[in-house]
């Protein structure tokens, strides 16, 4: 389950805990349902808790108790208890508020979520709320905030903006003690080497890779698939970055409702010291939508190299052997090599059905042809605050490796078969560990389209008996 509590506010929160202790995540709205049951369910009994809510106006605010929930349906006594905000309308604002009338610091009612102070100062929602398209409208109420916690000259709208419409609420357990079992432990995978010099070793290996040298081909094609706004588009920026010595974006990337890319692209990357072209090529393709499912026949074409370089993808009209264009006489060299399917780590709760069913059936086509396939796992900053402060705790942020799992299980591959990367989106330089990461995963693709390359050979040389 991803958690949107930054590292900066979790430690925010733990100095004014005041004790060495960590936070777990029990119930998140967003992915178990917005209900009092659920919270209660959840939660109850569970020792100290924080609850956090994320409204529309990008305020982060919440509550904490000492004590645990119930549902007995009366007031809990805490006299460590406070309200507290961490952020305000996007800028960082932490402000903390200390419960002035302790017997009613919290209140405990089986047909409300987390409620705190008497009357309320701040009830999150009663009984169930239904998500509207992006928001959570919570029911709740705050309009006698500061009757049980201290504001220090604050007002509802300084802490709340008076919005209760969240695009998520999440309650923590509070547990003693540093954090080093729950989110950074064992490492589930082996890396030992964040170094400079292994990024420069893992960069010379890709300057130097060239395709298995029977074939004709030229370089290894790996197509990106995957939903819209995955960061199929952004993965190639990022390693074209790499190249290129800084931050760029020559492929468009962003957030709209529909596909940014439209074009089919098999993009080349230009060493930039040497001038050199690197032999792959990342070939960007429109992304999955609910309502927009990439033809299973145009997938066909591409991996079997037929569609060009730009083929502008259109609804309306297939593409087929007499679109202009069309590449008939497709060899080994036009082939794609090896399928790398781009996922979104911080929403793989929520891949719509009719999507892992497009993927299901293009699975099939890419097995009949013997394509190995691969997992980029994106978004990795947000799965994990962890991994959001340094990518180097990838491989010990056990949040990381529940979606690595869960993203193997559901696409029937092998775990070693996922690669978590994080996509350069916001950065101004790049930073080594995740251009090692970045370098790992493409290794690991060319490792793969070598390996369907030989067995091409293979099959040729045995038909060919
Ligand atoms: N935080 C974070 N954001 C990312 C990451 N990768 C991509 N993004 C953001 O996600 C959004 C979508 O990324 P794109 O690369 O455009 O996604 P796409 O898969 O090409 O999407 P379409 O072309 O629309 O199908 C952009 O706003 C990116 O900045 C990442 O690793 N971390
Ligand atoms: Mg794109």
């Amino acid at each position: 389950m991803p958690e949107l509590l930054q590292k900066a506010y979790r430690d925010q929160l733990i100095t004014w805990i005041d004790r060495p202790c960590h936070l777990r995540l029990l119930y998140k709205i967003s992915t178990d349902g917005c209900s009092a049951q659920k919270f209660h369910q959840l939660c109850d009994g569970q020792g100290p808790t924080v609850t956090v809510l994320y409204n529309t106006n990008n305020t982060i605010f919440g509550g904490y108790l000492s004590q645990k929930w119930n549902s007995d349906g009366g007031h809990i006594n805490d006299t460590n208890a406070f309200l507290f905000r961490l952020q305000y309308n996007g800028s960082s604002n932490p402000l903390k508020f200390p419960v002035s009338e302790a017997a009613s610091a919290g209140y405990g009612n089986s047909n409300y979520g987390p409620t705190f102070g008497s009357g309320y100062d701040l009830q999150t929602f009663s009984a169930a709320i239904k998500k509207s398209e992006k928001y959570f409208p919570l029911n709740g109420d705050f309009r006698k905030i500061g009757k049980s916690y201290n504001l220090n000259g604050q007002k509802s709208s300084t802490i709340t903006n008076d919005n209760l419409q969240v695009t998520d609420l999440e309650v923590y357990r509070v547990i003693d003690g540093a954090d080093q079992q729950t989110h950074l432990g064992e490492p589930w995978r082996k890396h030992m080497d964040w170094s400079e010099q292994k990024m420069e070793d893992i960069k010379e290996n890709l300057l130097a890779y060239k395709p298995v040298s029977e074939t004709n081909a030229t370089a290894a094609n790996i197509l990106l698939l995957g939903q819209i706004g995955a960061g199929k588009s952004s993965f190639f920026n990022s390693v074209n970055s790499i190249f290129r010595g800084k931050i760029t974006s020559k492929a468009c990337s962003g957030s709209f409702e529909h596909s940014v890319t439209t074009m089919y692209r098999q993009y080349k990357i230009k060493d930039h010291s040497s001038g050199k072209f690197l032999n792959f090529r990342l070939c960007d393709s429109r992304g999955f939508e609910d309502n927009f499912v990439l033809d299973a026949q145009d997938i066909s074409f591409i991996l079997d190299g037929n569609m060009p370089d730009r083929y502008q993808f259109n609804p309306m009209v297939p593409f087929t052997s007499d679109t202009p264009g069309f590449i008939k006489n497709s060899d080994l060299g036009n082939k794609i090599h090896c399928v790398a399917f781009v996922i979104d780590g911080s929403t793989v709760d929520v891949i719509p059905e009719k999507i892992l069913k497009q993927i299901k059936s293009l699975q099939i086509r890419m097995n009949q042809r013997g394509l190995a396939q691969i997992v980029l796992l994106t978004k990795l900053d947000k799965i994990c605050p962890y991994v959001s402060d340094d990518v180097t705790n990838t491989f010990t942020s056990s949040a990381v490796c529940n979606v690595v799992e869960k993203v193997a299980d559901i696409m029937g591959l092998p775990r070693g078969h996922v690669l978590p990367v994080k996509n350069y989106e916001n950065e101004a330089t790049q930073i080594i560990g995740v251009n090692i990461l970045l370098m790992e995963a493409l290794e690991r693709c060319l490792d793969f389209a070598d390996d369907f390359m030989d067995e091409q050979l293979e099959k040729i040389s045995s038909e060919e008996k």
